[in-house]
């Protein structure tokens, strides 16, 4: 064992990962080594201190106002004349080659159950392609209306990236241009036990986890991903989350919106289903925009409406978000990226002294996360714009229930009734349901300004059909 690893161990009270190290093969304490050289130990140290010993006070600010939101579509002469300028300035970006897409898919993806990388899993009507396909046909869609490959950075994690890449090699990266597409991982943490040390998955690993989504921007930094943008010329990323089936990768007028503004951060937001929906909040808090999660905004507030009945505290987060790339690499300054952590009590199955694994029944560990969202704060000028919901979100989250690959199929399948309908085509209906199965490939058109563009023939549907538009 590395002195300065076993003394920086000894100093942060957390040497006791290494009490099998003497039982272990040679290739297994290069594994526990390598796993603890990854760590900034002073920080863990420091991190304990503040968020497993104690559990940190929750600063509710007293002064909390909705957010003022760009509307979805553009009601006054100015807004239009501002929309019509920023899809303009969006498309004037992608045909320069300076937006690149950011895919984060280094979560673990357990409440979907599946075992491999959530981006791997089936969710078109039809065809059944996964996640990974519907991005990188929709980005193929958007490159060749650009004229030049769009760079993609995908970010996993160590319990992924290998899965990952090798999906994409057995796909033939789905079309897209293998030299467009930068894979990385993301930092990992360790989960704690309730006293503060550090838990062991098994004799010579840490029981470690992914460090959450806001690891994302440090990911950026430390993998080289933002010197590769700078080389290629790239001034802003696109973000989006790989449970989104929906999403619009890319969004010229959401992109030259945010270029327009000046703002280093911008996000999307859709109107609440309800006023407990588990969303995060787009308030402005101590002057400062800011996303505050569903579980932290006080129950009074979520309920408050406008005099005309509608939810005061109604922008709800999708964490879809535009990034200056400058804005990234300031955050990163001076080697730390300075984003608060949030604590949750999970239960993590470790071994014991003995060296038996033990499965707990409840919470017994806490596991430290960051969040991107809490970059917005620190964001000059960030901007928030509405898109709808039936456009653009239906995550798959769940096996069942709400957001599950039932809820992601149908409403997939009204956004294309949609998008058919307003080109002329009877959609047969059972009530609020679609008749039908229907599919469009991104490859045809990628949203709906490229669909009408296509004058589609299809103008009848009947009832039971299956329609796949390619
Ligand atoms: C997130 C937001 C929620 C809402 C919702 C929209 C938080 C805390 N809440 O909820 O407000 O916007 O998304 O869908 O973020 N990921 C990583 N690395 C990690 C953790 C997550 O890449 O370490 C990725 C993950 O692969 C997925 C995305 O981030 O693409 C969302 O993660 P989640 O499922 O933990 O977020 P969720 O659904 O709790």
């Amino acid at each position: 064992m590395d002195k300065n690893i076993k003394q920086k161990l000894e100093q942060a009270g957390q040497d006791q990962v290494l009490r099998f190290w003497d039982q272990l093969t040679s290739a297994e304490q290069s594994q526990l080594a390598s796993q603890l050289q990854a760590l900034d130990l002073v920080q863990i140290q420091q991190l304990v201190d503040e968020y497993v010993l104690h559990r940190p006070q929750l600063h509710i600010p007293s002064d909390i106002k909705a957010a003022q939101v760009y509307p979805y579509r553009a009601q006054t002469p100015e807004h239009k004349t501002l929309y019509a300028q920023a899809h303009q300035q969006g498309l004037n970006l992608l045909k320069d080659g300076k937006v690149g897409a950011f895919l984060v898919a280094g979560g673990q993806g357990t409440r979907l159950g599946y075992e491999g990388p959530k981006g791997e899993y089936p969710v078109t009507p039809i065809s059944k392609k996964p996640l990974f396909q519907v991005f990188a046909e929709q980005l193929l869609a958007h490159s060749h209306e650009a004229g030049k490959a769009i760079a993609w950075y995908i970010m996993t994690s160590d319990i992924n990236d290998g899965p990952t890449r090798a999906f994409f090699q057995k796909h033939n990266f789905f079309g897209y241009d293998a030299s467009a597409v930068f894979f990385f991982p993301q930092g990992m943490m360790p989960a704690f036990g309730l006293d503060g040390k550090m838990l062991l998955a098994s004799r010579n690993s840490l029981a470690l986890s992914p460090d959450g989504h806001g690891g994302s921007l440090r990911a950026l930094h430390r993998s080289g991903a933002l010197a590769d943008m700078r080389r290629r010329g790239i001034e802003h990323l696109s973000y989006f989350q790989v449970d989104n089936p929906i999403v619009h990768t890319i969004d010229p007028l959401f992109l030259g919106l945010h270029d327009l503004s000046g703002s280093e951060m911008s996000s999307k937001t859709i109107a609440k289903a309800h006023a407990l929906e588990k969303v995060g909040n787009f308030c402005v808090a101590d002057g400062k925009l800011q996303v505050i999660e569903y579980s932290d905004l006080p129950e009074h507030l979520a309920k408050q409406t406008n005099p005309d009945g509608s939810l005061k505290f109604n922008a709800g987060s999708i964490a879809i978000h535009a990034l200056r790339v400058s804005f990234v690499e300031r955050l990163n300054e001076g080697g730390q990226l300075h984003l608060p952590w949030h604590r949750a009590e999970k239960k993590v199955n470790y071994i014991n002294d003995a060296g038996q694994l033990v499965k707990p029944d409840k919470p017994n560990a806490i596991k430290l996360e960051q969040f991107v969202f809490d970059a917005i704060p620190l964001a000059a000028n960030p901007i928030v714009y509405e898109t709808d919901r039936s456009e653009e979100f239906s995550p798959v989250k769940n096996a069942e229930g709400v957001d599950s690959p039932h809820t992601s199929r149908r409403d997939q399948i009204h956004r294309h009734a949609r998008w058919l309908r307003s080109c002329g085509c009877d959609i047969p209906a059972k009530g609020d349901e679609i008749d039908a199965t229907i599919e469009i490939s991104p490859l045809y058109a990628a949203n709906e300004t490229q669909f009408r563009r296509k004058h589609t023939q299809v103008r009848h549907i009947k009832p039971g059909e299956h329609v796949y538009i390619e």
